[in-house]
């Protein structure tokens, strides 16, 4: 019986092919349960000789089960191991076959390069969500449901009418002002969302990042003092601006910085509609009635807030000359920046 046992054990290697076969041969149906129910008749000299036997017998299959059931259990851990193995090496040899490491889009770089700017001002930097309210996005930047102002941005609205893709970074005011008491100055950049008709210098979907700075008088030589440093970090060097009246309800005064158009030198270009200018930078001293909502006394204290359209910045930066590069997910794009 051992030796039946042995030979029909040497070729398993599945753990229920192993239990199958010990069932068979020392299991309830197995030949050494019958040579025990047997033994009842027998003599009690043949149960002693035989009963010792059976066991001994037992203990021996059962010896060499275990030791195969470990084996099965050492291959499976190793064919596992195997499969999963994570290479770590893996970067170098997929630059060896020719791929490229992963690089930043250039919108990350410069936001990342701005945000350093602002902190190193002490400035924090704020997030806000994407789906916004009616309240956040105009009720509380003073644009009532009934202000003409609403047109100026056109909105994507969720099927119940009360929610919305945020139309520009200025949610970030509101919620930046409640959570914090004057003086305080913060940015917050991120994406939102127009249902616009799009050409060389509009997206439907682009960036912003808004500034804020809060405090007992604040003053536009403040405003322009931030906006003048912004743009001497970023681009390195002299850039030509202008400064004009902009009208927003939650700012008054109001401003439109915009810049000499990088792309064609000022001479009229797609980027800057041939008027040699483009708008970058709206901004201007924070309207009463938005400090009102943000819980502060615009009795006592002022500010100024903007608005950096980021995409547009960042064209002018790197003489990309339509924006839908930038959203195009083309890798031959998207390698060829680098932080400076
Ligand atoms: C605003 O969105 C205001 N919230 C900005 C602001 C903040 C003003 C705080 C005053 C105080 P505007 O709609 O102009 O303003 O957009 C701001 C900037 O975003 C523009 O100057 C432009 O650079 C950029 N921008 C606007 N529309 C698009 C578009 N469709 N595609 C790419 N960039 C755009």
């Amino acid at each position: 019986l051992l030796n039946d046992f042995t030979k029909e054990l040497g070729p398993i290697n599945k753990t229920a092919d192993l239990l199958n076969l010990k069932a068979k041969y020392i299991g309830k149906q197995g030949p050494l349960a019958d040579v025990m129910k047997n033994l009842k008749d027998a003599t009690p000299e043949e149960k002693r000789t035989i009963g010792a036997k059976a066991n001994e017998l037992k203990q021996q299959i059962e010896a060499l089960f275990s030791q195969k059931m470990q084996e099965i259990e050492l291959a499976d851990i190793n064919a596992s191991l195997e499969k999963d193995k994570i290479d770590i090496s893996l970067t170098d040899s997929m630059l060896e076959k020719g791929l490229q490491a992963a690089g930043y889009h250039p919108v990350t770089i410069i936001q990342q390069e701005i945000e350093d700017i602002f902190i190193s001002m002490g400035f924090e930097v704020l997030d806000g969500p994407h789906i916004e309210d009616d309240y956040h996005n105009f009720e509380a930047l003073n644009i009532p449901a009934t202000h003409p102002a609403r047109d100026m941005q056109d909105t994507f609205w969720f099927a119940d009418k009360k929610h919305l893709l945020r139309t520009h970074t200025s949610t970030i005011q509101v919620r930046g002002m409640k959570e914090r008491k004057p003086p305080f100055r913060f940015v917050g950049p991120g994406k939102v969302f127009r249902c616009e008709r799009t050409d060389a210098s509009h997206e439907m979907v682009f960036h912003q990042l808004e500034g804020m700075m809060v405090g007992e008088n604040v003053s536009v030589g403040n405003l322009i003092y931030f906006m003048k440093t912004l743009l001497t970090e970023i681009f390195k060097k002299e850039v030509e601006v202008r400064l004009r009246p902009g009208f927003f309800p939650f700012v008054e005064p109001g401003f439109e910085l915009d810049i000499k158009c990088l792309i064609c030198g000022g001479k009229g270009c797609s980027v800057c509609k041939q008027v040699g200018w483009v708008e970058l930078l709206p901004c201007g001293m924070v309207h009463p009635n938005v400090l009102k909502a943000g819980g502060i006394d615009p009795e006592k204290y002022n500010g100024f807030a903007f608005g950096l359209g980021l995409d547009r910045l960042v064209m002018m930066r790197y003489g990309i000359d339509d924006i839908r590069h930038l959203h195009g997910a083309d890798l031959r794009f998207n390698s060829q920046f680098k932080s400076f």
